[in-house]
Formats: structure tokens, C-alpha cells, sequence
């Protein structure tokens, strides 16, 4: 089983570096022959994302700056002119001010609260509104990344949280909208992974200490075992599930202590 994804189509929002989860989902996904298009944040990251890249035959970068409409705008116009129509989208996209993720949730700034907004939840609906036009007729599927931070407390995530509480709705309200056009919409809810993003977070490594104590499978989990759900949730697979949010936690969610 190595060509499920072969003459499909797909775009990554959120690679930073070979850690990033959105590289892991590349990686799946190329191992089942789709081609990949990626975006990266700025000029600072360019060089990362296009040195991974050259390991993915016949993909695109293009810059995307998700508070910047009209540079959402032009990665669709160019792959329209490239790849002509689209199949999947992963958003794996999130930014909260460094400062916000410590202390006192109430703290949160209206600039912080808005940013982290901006970026982390309402960059999945206006990418996939632009994207819409090229994946009409296709029985496309569109993943994003979210975190238990979104529905329970964890201390410091704070205005993240709240974030990922408007992403999760999102998901919902985008998969009532788009399910008749056959396009199915989903998160991936992952356990905590040692990313650049989240080295952000205060007390990260706490956390990722009391998961390997606590969730039923004794153990943190991979970038991999996010890029393989990923893998599921695009993939014909997956063709009756939308709406969800899927936990790649070690199963730590079910926890009540
Ligand atoms: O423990 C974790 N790492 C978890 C991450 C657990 C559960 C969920 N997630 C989520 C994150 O919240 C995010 O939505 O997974 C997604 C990917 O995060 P990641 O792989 O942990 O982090 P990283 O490799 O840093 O990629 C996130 C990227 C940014 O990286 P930096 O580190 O430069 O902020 O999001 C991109 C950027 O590439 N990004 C933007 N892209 C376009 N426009 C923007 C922006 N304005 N801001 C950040």
C-alpha cells in the first residue's frame, strides 16, 4: 500500500522545520504519492521549509503570512496555475504572544487575545474559503491541529486554549458547510510533541513528564503518529468521518485523574 494518495493534490500551512508536526503530515502524505505544495512564515523560515522540500518530488513553496489576505490569495491563485485543482489541505498553524503563555489566564491582552485568534482560528476558515474553488467536485478532505488546552484547563496554554476552543467550532460549523460540496473537515487533537511552537509554552517539559506518567499508554507520542492520522484523515479511509476531533494522545483524554 504505497500509491492511496497517487495524482492527488495537497497544501501544508505551518512547516518551521523538520520537527514541525505539518512535516510529519508531509511526510505521510508524500509516502502515498500526493504532491505537496508548503507555505512558510516569512523570510526567517524560507530556507528551512525549501531545504525540506527539495526531499518531496515536484513540490511548491510559497510564502504565507496567514494575517496577510492577500498573500492567502496568491497561493491559490499559483496553484491553481500548477496543480490545477486541490485535494487536501493541513493546517498546522498557531502563534500566541510568548507572554501570554504564562501565569493568569485573565491577564490576556486584547492585542494577545486577537492575535492568537487571528492566527491560530480564523486562518482555517479564510484558507479554506479561498481554497474552495479548487476543491470543488474532488471529495477533498481538510485537517487541522488542536490540543486538549481547547476543552480542559492546562495551565499557562491560557489565551491558546480559547484559540483552539474557536478551532474546534470551526471545524464543526466548516463541516456542516462543506459536506454537501463531499469535503470533509477534521482536527487532530496531539499530544504534547518538543516543537519550536511549543517550547513556548511554559512548563512544557512538566507536562510532557505527567503524560508519560498518567495517559493509558504510559508514553508521550510522535510527530509520526500525527503525520500517520493525518495520512488516514485525507486518505478514501476516512471517507465517512467529518466534523471530529480525532485525539492522538496516548489516550490521555479519557482520564478523569
Ligand atoms: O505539543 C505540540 N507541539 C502540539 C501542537 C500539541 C497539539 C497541537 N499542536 C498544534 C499547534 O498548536 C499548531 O496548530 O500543531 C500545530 C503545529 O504546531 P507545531 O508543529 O508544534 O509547531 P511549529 O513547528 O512551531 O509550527 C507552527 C508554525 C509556526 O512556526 P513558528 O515556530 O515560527 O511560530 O505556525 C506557523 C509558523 O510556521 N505560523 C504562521 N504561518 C502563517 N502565518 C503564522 C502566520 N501568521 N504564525 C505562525
Amino acid at each position: 500500500m504505497n500509491n492511496l494518495l497517487a495524482g492527488k493534490t495537497g497544501i501544508i500551512f505551518g512547516v518551521a522545520n523538520k520537527r514541525s508536526i505539518a512535516w510529519s503530515c508531509a511526510q505521510s502524505l508524500a509516502s502515498q504519492g500526493m504532491r505537496l505544495a508548503f507555505t512558510y512564515m516569512g523570510e526567517r523560515l524560507e530556507r528551512s521549509v525549501r531545504e525540506l522540500a527539495t526531499e518531496m518530488p515536484n513540490s511548491l513553496c510559497l510564502p504565507c503570512d496567514v494575517t496577510k489576505p492577500e498573500q492567502v490569495e496568491e497561493v491559490f491563485r499559483v496553484l491553481k496555475a500548477e496543480f490545477g485543482g486541490l485535494d487536501a489541505i493541513v493546517h498546522a498553524v498557531a502563534f500566541a504572544k510568548r507572554e501570554e503563555l504564562q501565569g493568569d489566564f485573565f491577564h490576556t491582552s486584547r492585542e494577545g487575545y486577537i492575535i492568537a485568534h487571528e492566527i491560530s482560528a480564523y486562518s482555517l476558515t479564510q484558507i479554506v474559503r479561498t481554497a474552495l474553488p479548487l476543491m470543488e467536485g474532488r471529495d477533498g478532505s481538510i485537517v487541522t491541529l488542536t490540543y486538549i488546552g481547547g476543552e480542559r484547563v492546562v495551565p499557562n496554554y491560557n489565551v491558546m486554549g480559547i484559540a483552539k476552543a474557536a478551532l474546534e467550532a470551526s471545524v464543526r460549523y466548516l463541516a456542516h458547510d462543506l459536506g454537501p460540496r463531499g469535503i470533509r473537515v477534521n482536527a487532530i487533537s496531539a499530544g504534547p510533541i518538543r516543537t519550536l511552537s511549543a517550547s513556548g509554552v511554559s512548563g512544557f517539559t512538566d507536562i510532557l513528564d505527567h503524560i508519560a506518567q498518567k495517559a493509558p499508554l504510559r508514553r508521550n507520542i510522535t510527530a509520526e503518529e500525527v503525520g500517520d492520522t493525518c495520512l488516514f484523515l485525507v486518505s478514501p479511509h476516512s471517507r465517512g468521518i467529518t466534523g471530529s476531533v480525532l485525539y492522538v494522545d496516548a489516550g490521555y483524554h479519557v482520564m478523569g485523574v
